[in-house]
């Protein structure tokens, strides 16, 4: 398995005006004829280098020729994924015939059958599993796609751009063109072949231009459209307000298929979505499933521009598109919702796995250095730690700047396959800043740490803060340099008033602030909103934390102080834990909590996120050492107390957020929600029958996913374990039709805290409803008992690593992309202790031991073996 580095990027020797392909989908091949105008790359000085064309190994080549003459075997050379033609005109016509067996593709990568309907995905390097083309970013074509299909199984046939012709062959095959205008990279054609129901709405861009907007869905999802549609819209407008795009074709689709990678692909005009990202309804989506579809749909509606318009250069580049697009999706979801919670939700995404990730082997810069199989690198660092990145930019520039920098990037770069860097000059070129420091955050790896002091004179009313920063080592990357951030900030009065609210700028090692007329000795209020992606060490009193949690003026940190707090205190018991002695839930948290909870004056939503302990899983990424009991018992011994001890103040909670309205997919309504689900969860921790009896109340009596999946989660992994399973039979035979709602009743058993754990996931493994080629069965199972069920996959004994790792090694014959990405947990093992990281170790020893590992998997594992 080869490396590929980004200092060994060379322009394209050859580029393609236009890519005309012709499918024939038939039930055991597919045909496709692929005729491509190719030119000599003006740019490119040397004129007599051979044309190189990506193609699969696999892939089974039928006819090749230039300007209608074939070539003979000998007349070019064809090795692992690459087929090199010497000594061609500079401009010709390439002819290309080649057999697919989409029925047979279970990496979902290229052309594949998902439910009996075509479609592909051809990002990052699906394209070359359909055709030899130069599969590369930086080349660009117009594309003309004609579909051949029998008419009664597949009656819709859908490519990018508009229809612009189709007939029928008279022995029950039809066709369509499709046409798109504008130039595009390979990764973003798409095509769709199927039986498939559509909602149909329409869009007027602020320019007066008629746009129809279509969603394809199997007919019996039909009635699951209706939120993603608003969501398209509400997003099409967004993007005129904020960012003056519009969108710029007659005709926006988006097809749902259930057997999908990951969540949604971007195609020009064409999304396909995993049906996860796009089916809503109250009945059987949850609050997290709607605000995932309007978040999805908004970030692959938004890459029209931020990824289609202006798209990558090169794959290094990947967070060109994806961490700017993110940054774009996480401000729109903030202007439809909570800001603040929107802010608390992907601040603590990024600290659990982000930073994880960071500290692992597989560490990388925002825009890597190198790569063995791209499909590694959308990781939470391209795209969420790409986000903070272009979040700081706009903290920096303010919002007027940033706007007119992005202005200036769309106008520079339309129709280019760009870099980072191209985006940050636009940014540099509206400022006149320098940004050249600031660049470091795409091309060092880690976390920095911010160390914070601070001295304050009661006579002179002089106060000051000391900042230094700091990163730890990285793969690769021994030494780094200080990172040019913002630090926004306030200062609070032992009372609460606010003193100073501002934004300073770090960019050494080591920077004091001066702020003078304190009348007395302050509390800095740090990294408000989150204002870069670092850790923050400041040695606040448990006082100082209790009164920002108060009176802090910024949301963030008053959820933030809070939640130090609590790891605090949960640390305190981890310490107590393993030293044997008794564990305690102080007062000063308990009373904390009851005005948050009585407290009716407060956003249900934020309230719910201010009491919700810190996972087991950000637990861990803080430990030195992880110890998976130890947080497990400290955390589940503190919840059980902060239950006892505020019992009724978690059922006035509850009661007076159960209003009795119907369901509604609003912040508000959401918010209610989440705190009521969390003031029962806290009730069913008491193991009082009341409570049990509310909570199987709320199951049979709800309208809705989000209230029953939350009462049948509790009772599921309670101690009634009898009702648990009664609740979870009724649950499948009510829902066992729903492709995603068994999903959730997989998932609630993998993550499900109660011995036994392993053994009821092994079972579940043979169950009727569980596919193994189906990705979302996957996660739902294998990533449900890996990542959300930690204590048991980390069971002392290994079963669970060793469980992880045959699954692993089974699916990496079949799909190699999701193999890769279920390995993650073990990856880490060097942040356990000696016994559990020599069992993880073994376990990916002996996935390395194995012949022809994927690349997807032996970078994964090579990596974590170094
Ligand atoms: N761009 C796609 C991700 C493709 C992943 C390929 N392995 C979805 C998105 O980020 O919008
Ligand atoms: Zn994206």
């Amino acid at each position: 398995h080869e490396t590929i580095y980004l200092e060994d990027y060379q322009p394209p020797a050859w580029l393609i005006s236009h890519t005309e392909l012709r499918f024939e989908l038939e039930e055991e091949h597919t045909l496709v004829r692929a005729q491509l105008s190719v030119r000599a790359n003006p740019a490119v000085a040397d004129k007599r280098m051979p044309l190189e064309l990506f193609g699969d190994e696999a892939m089974e080549l039928c006819r090749l020729s230039i300007d209608g003459q074939i070539l003979e075997t000998c007349d070019y050379q064809r090795d692992a994924g690459c087929l090199r033609i010497q000594n061609v005109p500079e401009h010709f016509t390439l002819e290309c015939v080649t057999r697919l067996l989409p029925h047979e593709n279970t990496a979902l990568e290229g052309l594949y059958k998902s439910d009996g309907m075509f479609c592909t995905q051809c990002e990052a390097e699906g394209f070359r599993r359909i055709t030899f083309f130069p599969d590369r970013p930086d080349v660009m074509s117009v594309f003309r796609t004609t579909l051949v299909a029998d008419k009664a199984r597949y009656p819709v046939l859908l490519s990018n751009g508009n229809p612009v012709d189709n007939g029928e062959d008279g022995e029950g095959r039809h066709w369509v063109t499709w046409d798109d205008p504008w130039p595009k990279p390979s990764y973003l054609f798409a095509l769709v072949a199927g039986d498939l129901a559509l909602l149909e709405d329409n869009y007027t861009t602020l320019s007066g231009r008629e746009v129809a907007l279509r969603i394809y869905a199997e007919r019996k999802d039909l009635d699951k459209l209706d939120y993603a549609m608003q969501s398209l819209k509400n997003a099409m407008r967004w993007d005129e307000g904020v960012y003056g795009r519009e969108y710029d074709l007659d005709i926006y689709m988006i097809v749902a298929v259930d057997f999908f990678n990951m969540g949604a692909m971007e195609n020009k005009g064409l999304n396909i979505f995993n049906t996860s990202c796009v089916l809503a309804h109250p009945k059987t989506t949850t609050d997290l499933g709607f605000q995932r579809v309007e978040g999805v749909v908004a970030h692959e509606y938004f890459h029209n521009w931020s990824g289609n318009r202006v798209t990558c250069r090169d794959w290094f580049q990947l967070s060109l598109k994806e961490g700017f697009t993110v940054f774009r999706d996480a401000e729109f979801s903030a202007d439809m919702n909570s800001r603040t919670v929107k802010r608390i939700e992907d601040a603590t995404l990024l600290r659990t796995a982000q930073f994880a990730e960071d500290g692992g082997p597989m560490a990388h810069p925002v825009r890597p250095e190198s790569y063995m199989e791209i499909s590694n690198f959308y990781t939470l660092t391209v795209y969420e730690k790409g986000a903070e990145v272009v979040r700081m930019l706009h903290t920096l520039l303010g919002s007027e700047l940033f706007r007119k920098g992005s202005d200036l990037y769309f106008e520079r770069h339309d129709g280019q396959a760009v870099t980072t860097d191209d985006f940050v000059a636009a940014m540099e070129a509206v400022s006149g800043r320098d940004l050249s420091q600031f660049k470091r955050w795409y091309s060092q790896a880690g976390t920095p740490l911010l160390t914070v002091s601070d001295q304050y004179d009661e006579h002179t009313g002089e106060y000051c803060l000391n900042v230094r920063q700091s990163c730890p080592p990285s793969p690769g990357q021994e030494h780094k340099q200080p990172y040019h951030m913002p630090l926004a900030m306030g200062l609070l009065a032992e009372d609460g008033a606010e003193l100073y609210a501002g934004c300073l700028e770090l960019t050494g090692e080591e920077q004091q602030f001066r702020f003078t007329d304190i009348a007395s000795r302050p509390v800095p209020s740090l990294l408000r909103g989150f204002s870069a992606p670092v850790k923050l060490d400041y040695q606040y009193s448990d006082a100082q934390l209790l009164m920002l949690l108060r009176h802090d003026t910024d949301g963030f940190n008053r959820w933030d102080a809070g939640q130090r707090f609590c790891i605090r205190l949960l640390q305190e018991q981890m310490r107590r834990y393993r030293a044997g002695e008794p564990m305690q839930c102080p007062d000063v948290l308990i009373s904390a909590w009851r005005e948050l909870l009585t407290d009716a004056s407060l956003e249900p939503a934020m309230v719910a996120q201010c009491l919700e302990l810190p996972s087991e899983a950000q637990l861990s990424e803080l430990a030195e050492q992880i110890d998976v009991t130890a947080i497990h018992a400290a955390r589940e011994f503190m919840r059980a107390a902060l239950a006892t001890a505020l019992e009724q103040e978690w059922l006035q909670a509850y009661q007076r957020c159960d209003t009795g309205a119907a369901y509604a997919a609003d912040a508000a309504s959401m918010g209610r929600r989440s705190l009521k689900n969390l003031a029962l969860s806290y009730l069913m921790l008491t193991g009082c029958e009341p409570w049990l009896e509310l909570a199987r109340q709320q199951y049979e009596q709800s309208d809705n996913m989000t209230d029953q999946l939350a009462a049948l989660s509790l009772v599921a992994h309670s101690g009634f374990r009898e009702t648990g399973a009664e609740l979870l039979q009724a649950f499948y035979q009510q829902w066992q039709h729903e492709a995603l709602v068994m999903n959730q009743w997989l998932s609630v058993q993998a993550s499900d805290p109660t011995p036994g754990a392993l053994a009821r996931v092994q079972a579940l493994s043979t169950h009727p409803v569980f596919d193994a080629r189906n990705p979302n069965k996957l996660r739902a199972l294998i990533a449900g008992f890996c990542a959300r069920n930690l204590f048991h996959f980390h069971a002392e004994d290994g079963s669970g690593y060793e469980w992880l790792a045959d699954w692993i090694l089974q699916l990496d014959r079949r799909n190699p992309q999701i193999a890769a990405r279920l390995l993650t947990p073990l990856t880490r093992w060097k942040r356990y202790d000696t016994e559990r990281a020599a069992l993880m170790q073994a376990q990916l020893q002996r996935m390395m031991d194995t012949a022809e590992l994927s690349a997807d998997v032996y970078e994964v594992v090579s990596k974590s073996l170094m």
